[in-house]
């Protein structure tokens, strides 16, 4: 088994569908192992997409993820990280596979519902900047 990070964002909060991609997450087969509420700061939304820093839509990406509470959510699965990235679809909406998280809930490339790691090595640093180890321990 594997495990991955999402992040459902401020748009998915702000348009109360929260329940609706959980769902879709639980009917792909994921086991969600750790999810809270937070809200990020600029500081802290800056940090965890640094590697976009030098991308024209940075500082677009911080403000909105900035916007309001945010849902981070671990799950696990067999194929996690490669999964998710099929489950949610391509990161501009308009060019999500239909049935996708994205092609059913996002709005634009900007505002696209969910985040989700694109590496075992990237949700490995993703799911630590949300979750300690010990929210983690496999306990089911
Ligand atoms: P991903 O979320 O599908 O992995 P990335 O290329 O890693 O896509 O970009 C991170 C996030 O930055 C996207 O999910 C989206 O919210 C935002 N983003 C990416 N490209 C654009 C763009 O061209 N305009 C505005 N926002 C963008
Ligand atoms: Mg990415």
């Amino acid at each position: 088994m594997d495990r991955t990070l999402a992040i459902l964002k401020p748009d998915c909060v702000q348009n109360n569908k929260i329940g609706h991609v959980l769902q879709h997450l639980l009917d792909a087969g994921f086991k969600i192992v750790g999810m809270k509420m937070v809200k990020l700061t600029k500081e802290t939304a800056g940090e965890f997409y640094a590697v976009h820093k030098e991308r024209p839509f940075y500082a677009e990406l911080v403000d909105f993820m900035t916007e309001s509470r945010i849902v981070p959510i671990a799950l696990e699965r067999e194929n996690a990280v490669t999964e998710l990235r099929k489950v949610i679809g391509a990161t501009d909406p308009a060019e999500a596979e239909e049935g996708t998280v994205r092609k059913l809930y996002a709005e634009s490339k900007g505002r696209n519902i969910i985040h989700a790691s694109d590496s075992n090595e990237n949700a490995a640093i993703e799911l630590s900047f949300f979750f300690s180890s010990r929210e983690l321990i496999d306990n089911m």
